[in-house]
């Protein structure tokens, strides 16, 4: 067999640029699709810029059309789609945005599939937000869903729809339900990011002041390299199928402060309030994964902890202050 094609959605977000990164460790040709923006970089897939192996295609997930042509084109062994409009916070202001690209988007995937190439592996960036106001802890691949953000909704249609693809056409569809995961690419306005990055802005100014909403909801949160890794492996086994992708540990906010401003020697509530802003009108209070049928099927196990993970984030925000 020769060297497979994949077509990646939103391969300059977090996760698209890792899972970049690792198919062409692996030897194949990978195909980006981003939107097109007025100003600013590519920065998460700056550093495969010149390799003959990563190519761009300029596509919007709401706009089948380009989907069509893209998938035409190239042929694709596996297809993965993890463009959406991610933020949680944002849904409330944009729910329509968020329903159209994070719901619908996901639809205009597989239906362009399904015409030009149905053979083409699946895979759907489904999300432990799906769980919400939890029924069990911790969640694995029965619990039902109660999502709690119009972004919620908008990945339980996503992920009914790719279940759904897979039922009545056959298709090698697959959802990974992955629970927060993050790294030194992670977008600024997440919890992580904005928390390790204040900490390294703090110590290099001598100072400074950090707002934050709930600090008590708590999340399970690993390693996004690790996450994508786990994404391959579900679209290399015989049949397709859903897992659940998570550490099995959950941390609060205030753990996560304390971490991350332990790293640089000082005493987070010298310098975090509360700012009713990034408070949401609904909250999900606490995330916890299983993903034992991952470990028993797949193979998997992260590579990161919570601590580890923290470190790698501060440091890379500390190089980028002293830089
Ligand atoms: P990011 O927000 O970093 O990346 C999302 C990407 O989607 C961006 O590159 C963005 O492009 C692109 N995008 C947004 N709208 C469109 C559109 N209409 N057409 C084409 N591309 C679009 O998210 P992550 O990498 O963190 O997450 C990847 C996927 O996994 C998302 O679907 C997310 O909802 C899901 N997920 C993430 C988890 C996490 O903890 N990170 C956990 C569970 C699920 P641009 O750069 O132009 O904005
Ligand atoms: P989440 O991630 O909503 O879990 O979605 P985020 O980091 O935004 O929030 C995590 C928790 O932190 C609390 N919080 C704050 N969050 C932000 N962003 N900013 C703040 O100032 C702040 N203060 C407290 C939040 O209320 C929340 O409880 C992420 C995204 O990647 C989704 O795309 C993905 O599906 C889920 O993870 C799993």
């Amino acid at each position: 067999m020769g060297r497979k094609t994949a077509v990646i959605t939103g391969c300059n977000g977090q996760d698209g640029s890792y899972l970049s990164d690792i198919l062409l460790e692996k030897g194949y040709r990978v195909v980006g699709i981003t939107r097109r923006r007025s100003v600013g970089g590519l920065d998460n897939v700056q550093h495969l810029q010149g390799n003959e192996d990563f190519i761009l295609e300029r596509g919007d997930i709401t706009d089948s059309g380009s989907l069509h042509e893209i998938i035409e084109k190239w042929q694709p062994d596996e297809f993965y789609n993890l463009a959406a409009q991610s933020f949680v916070g944002l849904s409330w202001k944009e729910p329509y945005h968020t329903g159209q690209v994070t719901a619908l988007g996901v639809l205009n995937c597989l239906e362009a599939l399904r015409h030009v190439k149905p053979d083409t592996k699946f895979y759907q960036a489904s999300s432990s937000e799906m769980f919400g106001k939890v029924r069990e802890t911790p969640q694995k691949e029965s619990t039902p869903f109660h999502p709690r953000s119009p972004y919620g909704v908008a990945k339980v249609y996503g992920y009914w729809i790719t279940t759904n693809y897979r039922e009545s056409y056959g298709m090698f569809a697959c959802n990974g339900i992955l629970f927060n995961h993050e790294s030194p690419r992670r977008g600024m306005e997440f919890v992580t990011h904005k928390i390790t990055d204040a900490a390294a802005c703090i110590k290099h100014n001598g100072g400074g002041r950090l707002g934050l909403g709930n600090l008590n909801s708590r999340r399970d949160w690993g390693h996004a390299r690790d996450y994508m890794e786990a994404a391959w492996l579900m679209l290399q086994q015989d049949s397709p199928d859903d897992y659940v992708i998570a550490t099995g540990k959950a941390h609060s906010i205030r753990d996560l402060l304390d971490a991350a401003f332990e790293a640089v020697n000082l005493n987070w509530e010298d310098y975090v309030y509360v700012d009713e802003r990034f408070v949401r009108p609904a909250e999900v209070d606490l995330l916890l994964g299983d993903a034992s049928k991952a470990r028993e099927k797949l193979g998997w196990e992260p590579k990161y902890d919570f601590h580890k993970l923290v470190q790698e984030m501060v440091m890379s925000d500390l190089k980028k202050y002293s830089s």
